[in-house]
């Protein structure tokens, strides 16, 4: 096992990682930057270093220098900066650094959508009928939309998380996407590369975990159900998901183990499919890294993912055959951002003026924040993550709403209104989401238009009532 790693990274995800190195008896170095001097990962870490200004955590030569300085056996990169950058990969094997991972070569497969479905599907998992290649012009975009039939939906190679998208329900549109997609793509990732897809409507997003070793060996976690997004940002997750049956998550399950192995991948990854009505999946894209909403699936089956991820870097065979992962109780995330979901989740930065993190039965809170602390504007606005177990969905539900209404967070605007109309929602409570709930149900609009009828006096909730299908609820918002 490695004695010191090294975490390129901040924030909340540092300090989970900080957390699993410890209890492995490793010694975790944090790098930070100028303003995150005095954060909570810095403060946690047993050695820290500076890695200059705010894009430090991007400065791949910097990063490897404070390695090799400091005896760095191997890194782990998180989520976002230079988790899925395969030149970054690259480059701590060459300086003898083990990158805590998959390999260069997996990461930059699965980072061309084109080439990350055509693997797929030469290795027999259903992908999304579409373009088997790049399209380079318009003439032949409409060609094969008509052969694959309308709506069609207009992706970046180089894409991901929906950036670059459009839908077409004829040439008209097509023409208009195609040209749309191209220079955004262009603009976003210096790739205009652009592929087809059939566009399904209102489908779930499920997503499989995986776990493999540096011996063949691949197992499935379980699925994570990610439907809950705004603009491709997730909000809310859970697993298992409502949607999936013993046998679905078995066929998902063996589905994504047949493409990881078919790709030679290694460490923790994540497959993500597109669930349609009739229970039929497909494969969309697959994450090379550990993602935010890993710690569903940790609550659900007992096992932690990030000792996971260093154990299998560290050369140790997987401790898990696939009859050991049993599913247990049912598991919700909520991402805590500093957005106001009342002003069109404009973000909200700023100091955390008073705070009060609720605790008790089945709840997991991680986070860096404290009173006092400053959400930066440079970063990403997640405050941190509510993660709530119960032994069924239900529960789950209930214990979720208890901490959101038990959370203090002052100064600041945060998702929490959010994320309590979400689970008062009759439509969520009965497991009936897809990717299109919050604008079905006009969510965001249910927030900030809402009408009160019963004032309660104090200054921090209050309840409204809701009108939704006909039918009239109440709900207790935070006031926005
Ligand atoms: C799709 C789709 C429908 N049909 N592809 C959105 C993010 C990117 N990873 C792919 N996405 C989608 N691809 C086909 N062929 C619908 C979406 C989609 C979506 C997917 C997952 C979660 C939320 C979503 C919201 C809108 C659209």
């Amino acid at each position: 096992m490695f004695k010191k790693i090294l975490i390129a990274n901040r924030g909340e995800i540092a300090l989970r990682v900080i957390r699993a190195a410890s209890e492995l008896g490793i010694r975790p170095v944090a790098i930070y930057t100028e303003p995150d001097e005095n954060s909570l990962h810095v403060q946690k870490a047993a050695e820290a270093y500076s890695v200059g200004g705010i894009k430090g955590y991007l400065d791949m030569e910097r990063i490897l220098a404070v390695a090799q300085a400091h005896s760095i056996e191997a890194i782990h990169p998180g989520y976002g900066f230079l988790a899925e950058n395969a030149e970054f990969a690259r480059l701590c094997q060459q300086n003898g650094i083990q990158f805590i991972g998959p390999t260069a070569t997996a990461i930059e497969t699965m980072g061309d959508k084109v080439l990350a479905k055509k693997s797929l599907a030469e290795a027999g998992v259903k992908v999304i009928t579409g373009s088997d290649g790049v399209l380079w012009d318009e003439a032949e975009a409409c060609l094969i939309a008509e052969k694959i039939g309308y709506p069609v939906l207009v992706k970046a190679a180089a894409g991901g998380g929906g950036r670059g998208m459009r839908v077409a329900y004829n040439e008209d549109e097509l023409i208009k996407g195609f040209r749309a997609a191209t220079s955004e793509a262009k603009a976003a990732f210096g790739n205009g590369a652009i592929y087809l897809e059939k566009f399904l409507e209102n489908p779930r997003h499920v997503e499989i975990q995986i776990l493999a070793d540096n011996y063949g060996k691949v197992i499935y976690l379980g699925e994570r159900e990610c439907s809950i997004q705004r603009r491709h940002q997730k909000l809310l997750e859970e697993a298992p998901s409502p949607a999936v049956t013993e046998e679905l998550r078995r066929q998902m399950g063996k589905v994504a183990v047949k493409a990881a192995k078919a790709v030679g991948y290694t460490g923790a990854g994540t497959l993500e499919f597109l669930l349609d009505k009739r229970q039929q999946f497909y494969f969309m894209e697959m994450n090379t890294r550990i993602q935010v909403e890993h710690a569903v699936t940790e609550l659900v089956t007992g096992i932690d993912l990030v000792k996971e991820q260093i154990r299998v870097a560290a050369g140790e065979p997987l401790r898990y055959r696939q009859e050991d992962v049993k599913i247990r109780g049912w598991a919700i995330e909520c991402r805590l951002n500093a957005e106001d979901p009342c002003r069109d989740f404009m973000p909200s930065p700023g100091t955390i003026t008073d705070y009060h993190q609720p605790g008790g039965f089945g709840l997991r809170v991680d986070s860096i924040a404290h009173s006092g602390y400053t959400i930066l504007p440079y970063y990403d606005s997640m405050i941190g993550k509510l993660i709530a177990w119960g032994e069924n969905r239900d529960e789950a539900i209930n214990r979720m709403y208890r901490t959101l209404d038990e959370f203090t967070i002052g100064g600041i605007a945060t998702t929490i209104p959010f994320h309590k109309t979400v689970l008062q929602h009759p439509a969520f409570r009965a497991g009936d989401i897809d990717t299109d709930f919050i604008a079905r149900y006009g969510i965001i609009g249910l927030i900030s238009q809402k009408v009160p009828v019963d004032d309660d006096g104090s200054s921090n909730y209050r309840t409204f009532r809701l009108k939704i299908n006909d039918l009239y609820w109440e709900v207790d918002v935070a006031d926005c």
